[in-house]
């Protein structure tokens, strides 16, 4: 007597029937090695046993069981992947078990699910624990012939991605539970999934109707955010055996706007010319209106730009006339317009003469008093500074009157 036993369990009928579909789905860089397989209709149950299951399994040839979120490939995922001889499952997968007997036909299948005692199998089995099971099937024709017994391992992962994260290229700028970024900030994200690996991850911006699968690098402009706004990026991950990991969620600051600069000084302006001593300090103040300032520099007429100092401001130590340009950085990045500042520096002291004030009737003169007009001698040393630019005369040239007040003089006549 021949007897011939088939035994498909569907999830692998699956495979064979759809083997030839996945090669044109491998990707032509290579770094795709895994193929996906979907399976839109179910093989029919010979059993009879399903009633209205829903059954859309599909089959994953992984090469590794874990897939970094970097060389995704996935667009949709089923229950199942397959890596070898391993079967991965959800708890969402079922495993129906067929058989079929040439002659007399068919009469029971015995299941063992994880050791247990054989049973009659009724319908398609699934396993809701994390972790590994064995799922055993013995067939029983009309006249009594039984089966050898065959069993097959699974692998459960019950669990979502354990890792999900935004990454932000540069660091994004945080204060008071904000994240504010520019607009060219990079967006990425980094998933990890222990057992099965990431298939894909999804995101939208409070702007977007739906989820939208993550595919590479972007930045906020690229989504739209040219313009300083508040936004709400949501995202979550789904691994190769469909567990969906909970949407997690961020509110995003975009800042697009430069800092404002101003640059000052206590000058003195006559006929448009602005003037200031060789005391005078330049100051350059910047302010940004939605994070902070992060840097300021400063540059002296065609000179390089060099990092301004709020505590020494810019200290110019030779007459002449200079323009100081200044900008300013915000701390995600956006940078203002130069701002330029024109002065000259004044460093002669003013001269004064002696005048007859009258006529010359006696030998009595009054001097003009000398002390009020003519500059004071610098009496303390100006503050070393690094921050020196043009280079520092030799000790302050003040023209101090020569003639000490209350002194005689010659009387000068013209
Ligand atoms: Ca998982
Ligand atoms: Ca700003």
């Amino acid at each position: 007597m021949k007897k011939q036993w088939l035994i498909i369990p569907l999830i692998l009928l699956a495979t064979n029937i759809n083997a030839q579909d996945a090669v044109g789905g491998v990707e032509e860089d290579g770094t795709a090695t895994n193929e996906i397989v979907t399976t839109e209709e179910v093989a029919t149950n010979e059993m009879g046993t399903t009633e209205g299951v829903a059954t859309n399994e599909m089959v994953v040839d992984v090469a590794t069981t874990n897939v970094s979120a970097t060389n995704m490939y996935v667009e949709t995922v089923g229950y199942t992947i397959t890596n070898g001889d391993t079967i991965y499952a959800s708890p969402l997968a079922r495993f129906e078990v067929q058989g079929l007997d040439e002659q007399s036909g068919l009469q029971e299948i015995l299941v063992s699910v994880d050791g247990g005692e054989y049973a009659t199998y009724k319908q398609p089995i699934s396993f809701t624990k994390e972790g590994k099971h064995s799922l055993s099937y013995q067939f029983i024709d009309k006249v009594g012939n039984i089966s050898y017994s065959e069993t097959f391992s699974i692998d459960v992962d019950a669990t979502p991605a354990r890792v999900l994260e935004i990454v932000l290229d540069p660091t994004a700028y945080h204060a008071a539970g904000t994240i504010y970024v520019g607009p060219y900030t990079d967006i990425s994200f980094k998933a990890y999934d222990d057992m099965t690996g990431v298939a894909f991850i999804e995101y939208k911006t409070s702007d977007m109707e739906e989820m939208s699968h993550y595919a590479e690098t972007t930045t906020f402009a690229a989504l739209g955010y040219t313009n300083t706004s508040l936004l709400r990026l949501e995202y979550k991950v789904t691994d190769m055996v469909s567990n969906v990991s909970p949407v997690k969620s961020q509110i995003i600051m975009v800042d697009a706007t430069a800092p404002v600069v101003n640059v000052f000084a206590k000058a003195v302006e006559i006929e448009e010319v602005r003037y200031i001593s060789s005391r005078d300090t330049i100051f350059v103040e910047a302010s940004d209106s939605e994070t902070k300032i992060a840097n300021i520099m400063y540059a002296l007429n065609d000179n390089d730009f060099l990092n301004y100092d709020a505590q020494i401001g810019i200290n110019i130590r030779e007459s002449g006339e200079y323009t100081v340009r200044a900008k300013a950085v915000d701390m995600v990045g956006n940078e203002s317009e130069e701002v330029s500042y024109t002065v000259s520096v004044d460093m002669v002291a003013p001269t004064g003469d002696v005048a007859f004030v009258g006529e010359a009737k006696s030998d009595e003169y009054e001097a003009l008093t000398p002390t009020e007009v003519t500059e004071e001698p610098a009496t303390e040393e100006e503050p070393a500074t690094e921050e020196v630019v043009a280079p520092v005369a030799t000790p302050e040239t003040v023209v101090a009157p020569e003639v000490p007040a209350g002194t005689e003089v010659d009387v000068v006549t013209e």
